[in-house]
């Protein structure tokens, strides 16, 4: 049965990965309550996206079972896991690197959380002008050792039963790499990438090289979360960063900024949404014409100060602090779909007649997903006699499920 995806967050130690986590799993104004930390490094975040309800207009009415929804923006659980901090030579050991590095087999894609302030070294000790990008380039090459190294430790027996049993490059390859969640169509798609001419048996290190890079780039697709904007010595090291890195895949984010904030908006001394780009305190609200200030509490000077500070070096530079923008990158990486299973395809409901709530369930589906891989998925294994689409028209199990399109599904339990 095909699982939920998952987000590794890597880095060295000290870059901010449990921040980020935090940052992304205390949505307490949005949250049921059926969700906590599964266990220390595992954790629910949330996932922004456009919901089926504004595409209806049932924003009124749409009262998801878990996360929320508001005025057609929804959260999404998604599971996520702080893989504890990798030192350069983490594939040989070092910092219990291998363990670190067995934790990341079920990730579907990794975020990459580097502390671009310089402050901190490649051990995560504190300094001043560490260069950050190095950073990217050695993380990348832990994780390619780390498969390459378990590969390489098997490869003359793998070769020799590969040519035994006459076997064809895919199926050799992904009886290697299922361990990594792999799939035989992520192997065979990272082999056509390469386009080899050399049969398995003929191959030479540098192209197992190639094969476990490529491989690495397909069953982990990163996101880097340049992390620490809000410090002084951040510009520099972005400028430098972004000239080098493909824009799509760097995020500027002050993990730090967005724990504050949620837990400023907590306590009712700010009102702040999720990853947005303003903030409001009393102050701002009376100004803007209401004398109870939005029922907000006053702060203190020194607090009124950090706010402002924070405005300034974060909110109204890079627009938001950039952590919610961290997971609706990934997902994309990804190719996630919302699907939406409903009961009653008209009224779009779950519920027992009567009962006005629309759209109770949302689950995420991978790339490339069928209608009938959605089923299986959402339905598990019952035997389901058809599917209904909008307008109660029936949908093809075959046919592909797209944002807009296949992904408001109901269905039909029986023979
Ligand atoms: N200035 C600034 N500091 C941050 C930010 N995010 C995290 N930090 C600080 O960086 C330090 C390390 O943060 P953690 O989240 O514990 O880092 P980690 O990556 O989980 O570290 P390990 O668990 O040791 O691997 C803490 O002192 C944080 O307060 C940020 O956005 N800005
Ligand atoms: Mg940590």
């Amino acid at each position: 049965m095909p699982r939920d995806p998952l987000i590794g967050l890597v880095g060295k130690p000290s870059s901010g990965k449990s921040t980020t986590l935090n940052s992304l799993t205390d949505a307490s104004s949005k949250v049921g309550t059926s969700f906590t930390t599964i266990d220390p490094q595992r954790a629910i975040g949330y996932l922004q996206i456009d919901c089926a309800c504004a595409r209806v207009g049932k924003q009124e009415n749409c009262k998801p079972n878990y996360g929320g929804c508001k005025a057609g923006k929804r959260s999404v659980p998604i599971e996520l896991l702080d893989v504890a901090g990798l030192v350069p030579g983490a594939h040989e050991g070092r910092g219990l690197g291998n363990k670190f590095l067995d934790d990341l087999r079920h990730a579907d894609a990794l975020v990459h959380v580097v502390d671009v302030s310089g402050t901190t070294d490649a051990e995560g000790k504190a300094t001043r002008g560490y260069d950050p990008s190095s950073d990217i380039v050695w993380l990348r090459g832990e994780i390619v050792r780390w498969i390459q190294g378990n590969l390489m430790e098997k490869w003359g027996s793998i070769r020799r039963r590969h040519i035994a049993l006459k076997a064809n490059a895919v199926d050799t390859l992904q009886g290697q790499f299922s361990g990594y969640g792999s799939t035989s169509a992520v192997v065979a798609r990272c082999l056509d990438k390469l386009g080899l001419k050399q049969p398995l048996e003929d191959w030479d290190n540098a192209t197992i090289e190639r094969v476990v890079n490529a491989f690495t780039d397909e069953k982990f697709p990163t996101v880097i979360a340049l992390n620490k904007i809000d410090h002084p010595d951040a510009d520099q090291n972005i400028a430098k960063i972004a000239k080098k890195q493909d824009p799509e895949s760097i995020v500027l984010t002050s993990a730090m900024s967005e724990v504050f904030l949620r837990k400023l908006a907590k306590q009712g001394y700010v009102r702040y949404e999720e990853g947005s780009e303003f903030v409001d305190t009393r102050d701002d609200l009376i100004e803007d014409g209401d004398p109870e200030g939005g029922g907000l509490k006053e702060m203190d000077d020194k607090l009124k100060q950090r706010i402002e500070n924070l405005k300034d070096m974060v909110l109204y530079r890079f627009g938001s602090t950039g952590v919610v923008e961290v997971l609706s990158r990934a997902a994309k990486l990804l190719g996630l779909v919302p699907v939406f299973p409903v009961r009653n395809i008209h009224s779009f409901g779950s519920g027992a007649a009567g009962n006005t709530a629309v759209f109770r369930d949302c689950v995420l589906v991978g790339k490339g997903s069928t209608v009938r891989d959605a089923a299986k998925k959402i339905m598990g294994d019952v035997t389901i006699a058809y599917i209904e689409g909008i307008g109660g028209v029936r949908v093809a199990e075959d046919e592909l499920v797209e944002v807009g399109k296949n992904d408001i599904l109901s269905f039909k339990v029986g023979k």
